[in-house]
């Protein structure tokens, strides 16, 4: 599964593939030309896996509820640039990896049954999820995690004493450091959160041949740092990252909660869980300014995903949301759990910058 490198190719590539993100229907997937889909790297479902005309492009789910109106949205990832080459979609042999990549940029998925919903079967599928996901990177020569989303079932329920999301927390840590990379600054931004029960392992993620600039957030300890009361093995996820070089889409923000420090902050107050959030995020935009120092990031050029765990709470997550974003915001909103049981939402954000 190789790609040609001729060098014309490799620096036209280098200089001008951009990233692109849009939410859109499976009725307006299935309405695109075929050099449409030429560009496309992947498709994430939220709620079920779509059905979709072309069958060269990886495809997943994270089995999230939509909640709110948008109905039957899903997450489209594309590249646009001249002279750009894509790989033909196929899944890497002895593998459950799908993926597809062009020079720069590498989307994938990789989706896992657990056998038995014990705490090994979640272990032993984290633990090969990762490791799949490690061998398609050293492949493709695309080395860099940028951003992961992990979706698992029932993420704060007890098994074998202790939580779901903390031994999800552990064998993520293990598969980084088995596979001899660091589990603490240069990790992905992320998102974890939990998914009906009976869903599978779903993570999906995007990752890049030269490496991101990681951006951690000044008002909350760095999440790899957390102390042990949240867990054996801290988050292997950095709070945000840039790609410098990559014109379009290029800062993403990871889930994005009510913590300050390493605590959790208005416990019970939705509307003030979600105003700190915020903070949080313009917290991250105010570093990734600092440390980029040409690029400008607002909240205007972000597109949202929002994750509310009970959905009577919508409406008070959409009205403290309008004082900050606005009103035409593009907002995502998906019924999940939050891996920390008294949190009630979580935002991550994706977009570009101002400035080009
Ligand atoms: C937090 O800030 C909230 O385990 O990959 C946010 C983003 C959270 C990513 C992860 C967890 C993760 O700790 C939870």
């Amino acid at each position: 599964m190789t790609i040609t490198r001729t060098s014309t190719a490799t620096s036209m590539a280098a200089s001008t593939a951009a990233l692109q993100l849009d939410y859109l229907t499976c009725e307006q997937i299935a309405s695109q030309s075929t050099s449409w889909w030429q560009n496309v790297l992947g498709v994430v479902g939220f709620e079920k896996l779509p059905i979709l005309p072309e069958t060269r492009v990886p495809v997943t789910a994270s089995m999230t509820p939509t909640l709110g109106s948008k109905d039957d949205l899903c997450e489209v990832w594309r590249v646009a640039g001249p002279a750009l080459l894509l790989s033909n979609g196929a899944a890497a042999e002895h593998s459950r990896v799908h993926y597809r990549f062009c020079e720069d940029l590498l989307f994938g998925s990789i989706t896992i049954d657990e056998r038995a919903a014990d705490s090994g079967a979640l272990r032993h599928a984290t633990a090969s999820a990762y490791q799949e996901i490690f061998a398609v990177l050293k492949q493709t020569e695309h080395r860099h995690l940028i951003r992961v989303w992990n979706y698992l079932p029932d993420i704060n329920r007890e098994a074998d004493g202790d939580e779901r999301y903390r031994l999800f927390n552990s064998a993520r840590q293990l598969a980084f450091r088995t596979s001899g990379r660091a589990t603490t600054g240069t990790v992905p931004a992320a998102s974890a959160l939990g998914s009906p029960a009976g869903s599978p392992l779903c993570i999906y993620f995007l990752a890049a041949r030269r490496p991101p600039t990681m951006i951690e957030n000044p008002r909350q300890t760095s999440a790899y740092h957390y102390p042990p009361k949240f867990g054996r093995h801290s988050p292997s996820f950095s709070r945000a990252c840039v790609l410098t070089e990559s014109a379009g889409t290029n800062l993403f923000v990871s889930g994005t909660a009510s913590i300050v420090g390493h605590e959790t902050i208005h416990q019970g107050d939705v509307a003030a869980q979600t105003r700190e959030t915020v903070a949080n995020i313009n917290a991250l935009l105010d570093e990734a300014n600092r440390v980029v120092g040409r690029a400008r990031y607002s909240l205007d050029g972000l597109k949202f995903k929002v994750y509310v765990r009970q959905p009577a709470d919508l409406g008070a997550i959409e009205e403290a949301l309008a004082e900050s974003l606005g009103s035409g915001a593009p907002i995502v909103y998906l019924q999940a759990d939050v891996c920390r049981e008294d949190l009630l939402v979580e935002i991550e954000a994706t977009g570009d910058s101002a400035e080009r």
